[in-house]
């Protein structure tokens, strides 16, 4: 059978709420795939309109550049604060931030931490690659046990540098936290539940049930040393065992884990 132009269906395509323009990350990296599931919620939920980003540092520095919406850019670690006051200014708005492990785990833990005991109504989209990718691959809080990084050259040493902290597992148990979720972006599997949290978690501040967070984990091919394919297999073995995937708190669900 012979297909005509007009038979043909566009069953893939660019989210209205991403901008029109290639992104800088390296080939591999899990950033981009975690923008793209942020537009791809926005525009099922018909947020566009309302929405604005918090740029944090980190190699997402640019992320305003990637989304069609207003975007604001956050110093290091402060992207909570800033997603607070635009929230509590304009309580119509979708507000996010978009947050690497060394940024929201290190520097920025305060602001991550009261930002989520005070309930605030914002959404965090956790990056979370286990090292600080764009300074030059430099051990982060996330980073694993016995982990080779820039700065722990003989893997990290839970002695010198205490253990890799579990952001979800942290935050579970805060009355303010309405919906908790990690997940991760190296398979075909993995994306399609990503998207469904990212979503969710858009959902429940939509509804004014709390702060909501999705931790992704995320593949760092150029900071773990790693080619593309073979990054995202680490992710599985590496990073999955200690940060186990799933719900941590859901006011919406019955049981909690
Ligand atoms: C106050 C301050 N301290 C340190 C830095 C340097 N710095 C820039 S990005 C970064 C870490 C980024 O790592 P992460 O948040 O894990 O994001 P990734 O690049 O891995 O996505 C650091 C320490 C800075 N920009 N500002
Ligand atoms: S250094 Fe890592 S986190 Fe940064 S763009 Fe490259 S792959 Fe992504």
């Amino acid at each position: 059978m012979r297909l005509e132009v007009d038979d043909l269906k566009k069953v893939f395509g660019r989210p209205e709420s991403l901008s029109d323009k290639p992104n800088m990350y390296c080939p591999g990296c899990g950033h981009g795939l975690a923008h793209r599931l942020v537009a791809e919620a926005v525009d099922a939920l018909g947020l566009k309109d309302r929405c604005i980003g918090v740029a944090s540092v980190g190699c997402s520095v640019f992320a305003d550049d990637y989304f069609d919406f207003d975007f604001v850019q956050a110093a290091h670690g402060r992207a909570p604060a800033v997603a607070t006051g635009i929230k509590r200014s304009k309580p119509d708005s979708i507000v996010f931030t978009h947050q690497g492990d060394g940024d929201l785990a290190s520097i920025g833990a305060a602001e991550m931490l009261h930002s989520a005991n005070r309930g605030e109504m914002i959404t965090v989209i956790f990056v979370n690659n286990a090292i600080y990718g764009m300074t030059g691959g430099q051990m982060a809080p996330t980073t694993l046990v016995g982990m080779k990084t820039s700065t722990s050259k003989l893997g990290r040493d839970p002695k010198v540098a205490g253990y890799p902290v579990r952001v979800c597992e942290l935050l579970k148990d805060l009355e303010g936290v309405a919906y908790l979720e990690r997940v991760a972006v190296n398979t075909p599997a993995h994306v399609i539940k990503a998207a469904k949290a990212v979503r969710k978690a858009f959902e429940v501040q939509d509804e004014g049930l709390g702060f909501s967070l999705v931790e992704i984990l995320s593949q760092c091919p150029t900071g773990w040393g790693r080619l593309p394919k073979d990054a995202v297999d680490w992710v599985d073995d590496n990073m999955v065992p200690y940060y186990p995937l799933g719900v941590f708190r859901d006011v919406t669900a019955k049981e909690q884990k």
